[in-house]
């Protein structure tokens, strides 16, 4: 997979027959879509674009302009990371990534409802530091708290049960990036394994389901990335590799 983000200008890569993802490789919401057809063990192309120059034809697939965006037919798509999820869990349900019980799944959009807070302040903690409250702080620990507390009532390993399930990958690309905030001057939204010893091991063990080893990034690399585009120039290219290769080794003189 090139990790090179086509922008502005740039020619849609021809349709390859299979699902074709649309996403930026640091935004968590695309990363949810990843992880859910990774565990799903579907096929699929990614194409990575520059969200401050956007290619022309991401419009075609996500009128919001959004990523993620999946191009289930050639030419047409779909929009939203939850939308999409529900609609490959329910259009490929070899791997089934919900509860078959209607009040569970309620539960588990609930859950999720309840984690808005604690992303929008991980969003303004990363990218929009000068407007950060204490009590954006507060909104963020009450939410995992009260997250552990949902994790250790339920008694399983992960949310879903003893696999991982939609709502285990809607939250993770978010904890997942959490840990990046004490290396970028936020260490007041650490984790601090006393207080949140389940969460922490819940992270942990999400941290090497093979559907999200696949993509995984390490705070350090998620911090460099922060940095980035608070300088006002996100290196969406960061790790791409596809320019490096084929040097062969020069020929010593004679
Ligand atoms: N509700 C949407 C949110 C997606 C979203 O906001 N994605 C960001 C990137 S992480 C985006 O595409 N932003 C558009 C932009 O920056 O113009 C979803 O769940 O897919």
């Amino acid at each position: 997979m090139s990790e090179k983000h086509l922008q502005t200008g740039d020619a849609l890569p021809p349709y390859g027959g299979k699902l074709r993802l649309f996403a930026m490789r640091f935004c968590p919401y695309a990363e949810r879509t990843v992880l859910v057809m990774n565990a799903k063990n579907l096929q699929y192309d990614t194409v990575f674009v520059n969200l401050d120059h956007k290619p022309e034809w991401l419009l075609n697939y996500s009128p919001k302009g959004t990523v993620p965006a999946l191009e289930y037919e050639e030419g047409k798509g779909i929009f939203d990371s939850n939308i999409i999820n529900v609609y490959l869990d329910e259009k490929y349900p070899d791997v089934p990534l919900q509860s078959t019980d209607p009040l569970r799944r309620a539960e588990d959009k609930i859950i999720v409802e309840l984690f808005a807070g604690v992303q929008s302040a991980f969003y303004t903690a990363a990218y929009n530091s000068q407007a950060l409250q204490p009590n954006m702080v507060e909104t963020y620990h009450k939410g995992l708290v009260a997250l552990q507390d949902t994790l250790r009532a339920r008694g399983t390993k992960f949310l879903h049960g003893e696999t991982p399930g939609l709502v285990d990958f809607t939250l993770f690309p978010f904890l997942e990036r959490f840990e990046a905030l004490p290396l970028v001057g936020k260490p007041e939204f650490e984790l601090v394994k006393s207080k949140y010893e389940l969460l922490v091991n819940y992270i942990e063990a999400m941290k090497i389901v093979p559907a999200v080893k696949l993509y995984y990034l390490s705070p350090e690399t998620h911090a460099k990335f922060i940095e980035s585009r608070n300088k006002g120039d996100a290196n969406y290219n960061m790790l791409d590799t596809s320019g490096v290769c084929c040097m062969r080794p020069r020929k010593k003189k004679e």
